[in-house]
């Protein structure tokens, strides 16, 4: 049965704040290992524990067939020489696909093919949309200086699978060098 109260949300895209949704938040101490100057980051972390990025999620229904949408928002900052972002993930149903849609900011998707270790970056922008397809783990980069919002619809049975990320990490950092971002493998 259809409940009307779950066909209509309204979300603000300069703050990326859905009402009435579940916001979550990820500090610089959430992000442990994740940046490549691993002295940069102590260095930050010891001068205070700034917000990193925030999500809202919408989760109206969980059937086979259900969608989940969520807006994550990237304050902007860099450790070191590399732009904040997100811990990047797969989704905990490989097969499940996403689709990314800028609203605020400019950024760049790092896709990674767990099977082949391919890697591309994608640019996040308003009125552009990125598919992530199934097994392909993702991270999101704030490379501009305002933050970067951005929706994200995947299936309701995705789930995220962080730990596969921590283990092996990205092969590709996104650093600042005068002033732009520029690709490294690592
Ligand atoms: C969910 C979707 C996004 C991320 C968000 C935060 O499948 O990809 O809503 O959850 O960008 O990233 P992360 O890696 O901390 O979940
Ligand atoms: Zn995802």
């Amino acid at each position: 049965m259809l409940n009307p109260a779950d066909l209509l949300t309204s979300f603000d895209p300069e703050t990326g704040v859905i009402d009435g949704a579940l916001r979550s938040e990820r500090c610089l101490s959430d992000l442990r290992g994740i940046f490549h100057d691993a002295d940069a980051y102590a260095a930050a972390l010891a001068d205070g524990d700034p917000l990193v990025y925030y999500t809202y999620a919408v989760e109206p229904a969980d059937g086979p067939g259900d969608l989940y949408y969520a807006i994550g928002t990237i304050l902007p900052g860099r450790i070191g020489d590399e732009y904040y972002m997100t811990k990047g993930h797969l989704h905990t149903w490989r097969p499940a696909a996403e689709f990314y849609i800028g609203l605020r900011g400019s950024g760049l998707m790092l896709l990674e093919d767990e099977a082949t270790g391919e890697s591309h970056l994608v640019p996040l922008e308003p009125n552009g949309a990125v598919y992530v397809p199934g097994s392909t783990a993702h991270r999101t980069i704030n490379t501009g200086d305002e933050p970067l919002t951005y929706l994200g619809i995947y299936p309701a049975r995705a789930g995220h699978d962080y730990a596969a990320i921590a283990e092996r990490g990205f092969s590709t950092i996104v650093t600042c060098v005068d002033g732009r971002p520029v690709a490294r493998r690592v």
